[in-house]
């Protein structure tokens, strides 16, 4: 079974939690198996708001990683508020695992081929590529990811236009340092699906979730619930397919590049390069209701 460790921005948007259910639904139903989560961004309530959505969705205690640091990254309380005091949450941030460190841990103890999904800021991931030799492995972070990741899927990035700027990447100095440290010492492929892939594809909301759902009231509590755009969750579902080609997208091969004063992507064509960013094969309907379809 394929493994993944999924990172999110938990917060920032709502479409976080609708991807989170596509992986919630797949690992309960044994078709993945959820290792861990990491969490880019840091409020009080960000750990058990996380857990206590995955506990409602019947998911075990997984093990939680946070950046603690990351407390300008996300100044919005809207659906951690009421998860967190739901009654639900098992931890809170106290006991969550520094992030880095949680994907130092799962992958050094890893024996199969892991996978990332990444839905949110980058500096985790940059984190984990820049850290060194310790307790917890040998191999520093460039080693651990050349031997125990077979693939990361990103939610990142504009790729419509030369010079797009999709925020991800270009929100702060400290996301465009971190996007640009991970294209240019990521040494595993990286598929990316891009700001313009997601932005017309709506989910979830009142027309597709019950009364009564957590989904549709973390979505209302963002403010969005007649639905919203699906970059969080073609994202996981793409990763989840596992095939770029069988989830309904044609891939361009290159590599990526940040512009870290404006936060603008490029993209170089090589048929050798170790990026990719998708483009759709079908109209949007095709890939809402695939996610309608799980997440309902
Ligand atoms: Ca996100």
């Amino acid at each position: 079974m394929r493994s993944f460790i999924f990172g999110t921005d938990w917060g920032e948007d709502c479409d976080d939690v609708v991807a989170l259910r596509i992986l919630a639904r797949k690992h309960k139903a044994g078709e993945i198996k959820l290792l861990g989560i990491a969490i880019n961004t840091c409020i009080d309530e960000s750990a058990a708001s996380l857990d206590a959505f995955l506990a409602s969705e019947g998911v075990e205690l997984l093990p939680i990683g946070i950046d603690r640091s990351a407390t300008e990254l996300c100044k919005k309380i809207t659906y951690q508020k009421r998860l967190a005091t739901s009654g639900k949450a098992r931890i809170t941030n106290a006991d969550a695992e520094d992030g880095v460190n949680l994907y130092r841990r799962i992958l050094a103890e890893a024996t199969e081929p892991i996978e990332i999904i990444e839905v949110g800021f980058l500096q985790v991931l940059a984190g984990l590529l820049e850290s060194e030799a310790d307790e917890i492995s040998p191999l520093d972070g460039i080693e651990l990811v050349r031997t125990k990741v077979a693939k990361i899927w990103s939610m990142a990035g504009k790729f419509d236009e030369d010079g797009g700027r999709e925020y991800n990447i270009h929100k702060s100095e400290l996301t465009r340092k971190a996007a640009d440290t991970v294209v240019k010492k990521c040494p595993v492929p990286i598929t990316f699906l891009g700001f313009e892939i997601g932005f017309p594809v709506i989910t979830g909301g009142d027309a597709v979730l019950k009364e009564g759902d957590v989904l549709l009231d973390a979505m209302r509590d963002y403010g969005n619930g007649h639905g919203r755009n699906s970059w969080d969750p073609m994202t996981a579902l793409l990763a989840v397919i596992g095939d770029e080609e069988k989830a309904g997208y044609n891939t361009v091969h290159g590599t990526v590049s940040v512009d870290i004063a404006t936060g603008a992507n490029y993209f170089a064509k090589s048929e050798n390069g170790l990026h990719a960013y998708v483009v759709k094969k079908f109209d949007d309907t095709y890939y809402a209701e695939a996610i309608n379809k799980i997440i309902a």
